[in-house]
């Protein structure tokens, strides 16, 4: 019997499918290419990728013809707010993101949701955007997209859309101007409700241990420095995203210590001023490539 093997669905091409790769290689999961470009193997673990418009990857996972998906949220919510099930969220990837945002022309006087009342809406987002208008109480028109959402309005065929912004370059090209926020998207990682085979159960769990390692380690850093003893509770004050660190003794020193902290976010030269200033000295900002 040859052995089973847990398969992934990624996006072929586009905005997720370079990161994604990058996610599964940062994992330790080492890829080979098929022959016809459309699938991947891991030499080391028992995973294969199939590659694949994104719009397709949550019904097949929902099938049951791939194990796991990585997708945009904004994707799985749509699905979602269709009626469309079998699917759930395992982790956000920190990668592609993005909102989906009601948009209008730079001049319109938009004061909230309202606003929306009795005016026509483009979007490729229907189901969510129906959502959105039936929870704020507006009564709107949906005009339905397969894309270039943003051109509807000056070509008359909206008076605002509902799209997803990332820079907020393209809304500025078309002289649109983003209002409220429908969702905060970014890839993430989705399985079916439906229980997967033991044996590959455990591969899955190896691979989302790995992936959360990998997704808490992006941004964070490894703190060191010496201070005084009495600047201790200063210090930890100042460093960010940071748990109690480690304080330990230094040689031949009664009012030094060296302290050692895991900072999940970013750490800025204004951090390292604000630790200079609190008495800390030899201050060393690592990268930390995995956590577990
Ligand atoms: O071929 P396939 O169907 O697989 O790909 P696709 O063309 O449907 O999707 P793709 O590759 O464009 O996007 C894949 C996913 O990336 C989306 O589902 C989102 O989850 C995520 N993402 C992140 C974005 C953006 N950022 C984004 N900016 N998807 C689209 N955009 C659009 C935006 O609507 C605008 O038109 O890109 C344009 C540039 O955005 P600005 O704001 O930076 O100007
Ligand atoms: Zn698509």
């Amino acid at each position: 019997m040859t052995p089973k093997r847990l398969h992934i669905a990624i996006q072929k091409s586009g905005r997720l499918a370079e990161r994604s790769l990058d996610l599964i290689g940062s994992a330790g999961y080492r890829l080979t290419k098929s022959a016809s470009d459309l699938a991947y193997s891991a030499e080391n673990a028992p995973i294969d990728l199939w590659c694949l418009r994104d719009d397709d990857i949550p019904t097949f996972v929902a099938d049951g013809v791939a194990d796991l998906g990585i997708v945009g949220r904004n994707v799985l919510a749509e699905r979602a707010a269709g009626g469309g099930n079998g699917l759930h969220e395992v982790m956000a990837l920190g990668f592609g993101r993005c909102r989906l945002a009601i948009a209008t022309p730079a001049g319109f006087d938009y004061r909230g949701p309202q606003s929306l009342r009795g005016l026509r809406i483009a979007t490729t987002y229907p189901n969510l955007l129906k959502r959105f208008l039936a929870e704020s109480g507006v009564d709107a028109s949906i005009v339905i997209m397969r894309g270039a959402v943003e051109v509807a309005p000056r070509l008359k065929l909206a008076d605002a859309i509902c799209d997803l912004v990332s820079t907020g370059a393209t809304l500025e090209a078309n002289g649109l101007v983003a209002q409220t926020t429908v969702l905060q998207s970014e890839a993430v990682l989705v399985r079916a409700t439906r229980s997967v085979d033991p044996e590959l159960e455990r591969v899955a769990d190896s691979l989302l241990s790995r992936f959360r390692g990998v997704v808490a380690s992006q941004g964070a850093k490894y703190v060191m420095m010496n201070a005084p003893s009495s600047a201790l509770a200063r210090i930890t004050e100042i460093l960010p995203g940071a748990g109690a660190p480690t304080v330990m003794t230094l040689a031949g020193r009664e009012d030094l210590v060296a302290v050692h902290a895991v900072c999940q976010e970013s750490v800025f030269w204004e951090t390292l001023e604000a630790l200079k200033e609190a008495g800390a000295s030899a201050i060393l900002v690592l990268p930390i490539e995995k956590m577990m």
